[in-house]
């Protein structure tokens, strides 16, 4: 089964403190302004039941009888399943609508996280994306920021959640990661400079947006 590409559907990715959340609303203003319906989203979560998905892995308790932490393979598919409902319940009849999607976070999460970071074989991650995603954002941009900028901006906000607490390392893989999958496919992937301050970021990603959009029939 071979992925559907979807024109109206951004993806935002990149390691902690990016700036995602930021740029998100940037983006969503831009689209607005032209008159489209945007939905926006984030992952893992973004429907009822995936967010209870999220709060189960990201918000495992880390001390006592209940310390059970998911194993790599728990998380694999938890983060699928979140996305799978997800893609099912808002992302696929939003498009279906004509509006514009902006996800926080997608699929190439899970090839970086899981599969990079963690050690997952990234071809049963493609079969996932394939038998249970089905889908390609039509544009991904990657915000990129120096690991140790990116947690000092995150960890400023207070208590880690249980990914956000992996070490150093683990992040390198992360940015590692996705800087190749965005190597390997550039017709998708702009990269934007995060390290910049926060509106000369926000407006690389606009100015990106803009240029797919023109681009589009
Ligand atoms: N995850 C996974 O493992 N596999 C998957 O498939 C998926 C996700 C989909 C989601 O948690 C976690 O799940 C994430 C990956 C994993 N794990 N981690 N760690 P999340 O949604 O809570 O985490 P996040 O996506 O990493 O959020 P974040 O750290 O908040 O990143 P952000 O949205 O890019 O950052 P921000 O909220 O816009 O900014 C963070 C702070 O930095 C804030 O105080 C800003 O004011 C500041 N900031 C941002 N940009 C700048 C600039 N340019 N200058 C100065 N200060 C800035």
């Amino acid at each position: 089964m071979s992925l559907q590409a979807c024109a109206r559907l951004v993806t935002l990715e990149g390691g902690e403190g990016a700036g995602k959340s930021t740029v998100l609303a940037a983006l969503r203003a831009t689209l607005e302004v032209r008159g489209h319906e945007v939905v926006c989203t984030r992952e893992p979560g973004g429907t009822p039941l995936a967010e209870q998905i999220r709060d189960l892995l990201l918000n495992t308790p880390t001390g006592g009888a209940q310390h059970e932490p998911p194993s790599a393979d728990t998380e694999l598919l938890l983060m699928f399943a979140a996305r799978a409902q997800l893609v099912r319940e808002t992302i696929l009849p939003a498009l279906q609508r004509g509006a514009w999607v902006i996800s926080d976070r997608f699929t190439d999460a899970s090839y970086a996280y899981q599969g990079a970071a963690r050690g997952g074989d990234a071809g049963f991650i493609s079969t996932l994306e394939r038998q249970v995603v089905g889908i390609t954002p039509g544009l991904t941009l990657l915000l990129d920021v120096p690991v140790p900028v990116g947690l000092k901006r995150a960890r400023g906000r207070g208590a880690a959640d249980r990914i956000e607490g992996e070490h150093e390392v683990f992040f390198e893989r992360v940015r590692a990661a996705y800087l190749q999958r965005a190597a390997g496919e550039p017709r998708r992937f702009r990269v934007v400079d995060a390290s910049l301050d926060i509106d000369a970021v926000s407006t690389q990603a606009v100015a990106h947006l803009q240029a797919h959009m023109d681009a589009l029939p």
